[in-house]
This record gives C-alpha cells, structure tokens and sequence, in this order.
C-alpha cells in the first residue's frame, strides 16, 4: 500500500513528567506515517482524494498543543486517534515523537516513542431470544456503532431461527454487523462485554436463553489461541444461523482456519441437513 512520510517536523509544546517542561517547554520532532492508497489522487490530480500534508501539519500541531500530557506516550496516542478519526481513507498511521531536549540531565542523541494504530475489519455474531427482540438488538447496535473507534459498515438482514445447541428455548433473532475498528480484539470484546451487560445479560444456562449475545466471530484474517478470546468464533462453521448472515453481507470471505468462503460452508451446512 502507498505511504505519505511527514519527517521530524518541530512543534514547541509543554508534555513532560519534570515540572520545568511543564513551565518552560520545549522542542518535539513529530514523524508521520500513513498508509493509504493514493492511485485515485495520483491519476486524477484531485487532492481530495489523498491527504493534504500541509493542512495536515497545521492540524496535527494544533492537536499536539491543546493539551500537555506527561507522557509523550499520551501525546503520540491522541494525534494517531486523531489522523484516523478525522482522515477515513487513512488505514494506518505511525507516530514517532522525538524529544531531543528532555532534561535528563544526560547527553543524548534524541529519546523517541513510536505508536502504531489502524483501522481493522470486523464481524460481530447479533443474537436474542428474550424480550423485546428487536429492541434488544437495536440497541446494541446503537451502542457499538457508537463506541469512538468503531464504524459500522454494513450489517445483514436480520432472521429468526430456531434455538441451536440448547433447544428448549424460544426462537432467536440473529444477524451480524460488519465494522472497522482500532480497537485491538481484547478491547472490542471487553466493549460487547459491557454492551451485554448493559442489556441484562445474565450468564445461567450454556447456550440458554439470553436478551443479547455478542461474540467476535472474525477480526482481519487473525487467529488467536487466547483462550479468553478466540477467534475466529470456534463453532461458527456448525451454526447456519451464523452462515447465512456471514454468506449474505461476506459471501467470498475465506474462514482463516478452515480456508474456505463463507458461501461454500453455508452450502455443506444445508447437505448436512
Ligand atoms: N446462540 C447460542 C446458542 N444457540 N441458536 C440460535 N438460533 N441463535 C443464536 O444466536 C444462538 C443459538 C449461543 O450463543
Ligand atoms: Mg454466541
Ligand atoms: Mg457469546
């Protein structure tokens, strides 16, 4: 992917731990690094299409000067935050923040924090079997594309389907949301945590009755072995419920594991059957 470079360019700010930086301030040398593809920009000479460095320099100082952090870890943080909230054709940015200055009392070259962050795509696994179904599912939906570092971008007709697994239980409404997110998958599941507990989720009976279940199902092509937080989903290639939403919004999306297309396991899903 193409890559815009914006090198040690000097911002005079006041981040530090000692209280003299505070008062006194100092030089800091920001490095910017963006992938983004800029084939649209390059054939059509249209700017609006890539990013405009000098405005973007303007912005990134005045960002950097609202606020003085202790850390320049904090400071690196809130301008990467920044470049991918305010720049969507940005997938991924790096900060590199050099304090040639800091007052160690040490002679040095530079001290420098570099920070990585991108956008991720993922899919999130919908399902309700109490309540106001609907409701419940709005609701959550509502949450997480409100969540700062989601965006949601598209989400599968919503079905309902018979109880899988425990089958003494009412029928579910189901469906998935595709979103990208800079959220890394410990965070994202730690957020759909929050947003069940929101919506009273009890956790009673294994695969019971519940007012809203969210699970990761795919995160990029990741594969984890966190038992805490597997992906992809372990049991979605045995649950049509989960298929038929994925094969409807990803249909030529490849499992990372089993290395075949949502299409095509949706399809032996139903020979089974
Ligand atoms: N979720 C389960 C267990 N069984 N069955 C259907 N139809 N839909 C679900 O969302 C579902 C299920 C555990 O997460
Ligand atoms: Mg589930
Ligand atoms: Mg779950």
């Amino acid at each position: 992917m193409d890559k815009l470079y914006i090198k040690d360019f000097e911002v005079f700010a006041y981040h530090g731990v000692f209280p003299e930086e505070k008062t006194l301030g100092q030089k800091f040398l920001i490095s910017v690094t963006l992938t983004l593809d800029m084939q649209a920009a390059a054939l059509t000479g249209d700017l609006t299409k890539s990013v405009h460095y000098g405005e973007l320099c303007h912005a990134l100082e005045d960002e950097f000067k609202k606020e003085s952090y202790d850390l320049i870890e904090t400071a690196g943080e809130m301008l990467a935050t920044y470049v991918l909230k305010h720049y969507p054709m940005v997938k991924h940015v790096s900060i590199t923040i050099k304090k040639p200055w800091a007052p160690i009392l040490k002679s040095m070259d530079t001290v420098a924090i570099e920070i990585n962050r991108g956008w991720h795509e993922a899919f999130i696994g919908l399902g309700t079997n109490m309540g106001d179904r609907n409701q419940n599912l709005s609701e959550a939906i509502t949450s997480i594309k409100n969540t700062a570092g989601i965006e949601a971008l598209s989400q599968s007709t919503i079905i309902e389907t018979e109880p899988w697994g425990y089958t003494d239980q009412d029928a579910f409404l189901n469906c998935v949301l595709k979103i990208r997110t800079t959220l890394p998958p410990r965070a994202l599941m730690n957020l759909l945590l929050d947003i069940e507990q929101g919506l009273k989720r009890e956790r009673t009976i294994h695969w019971g009755p519940r007012t809203i279940d969210l699970d990761i199902l795919f995160y990029d092509n990741l594969v984890t072995d966190d038992p805490d937080v597997i992906i992809p989903h372990p049991r979605i290639q045995d649950r049509a419920f989960v298929m038929e939403s994925m094969a409807e919004i990803a249909p030529y999306l490849v499992h990372p594991l089993l290395n075949k297309r949502m299409f095509e396991i949706l399809a032996s899903l139903k020979k089974e059957r």
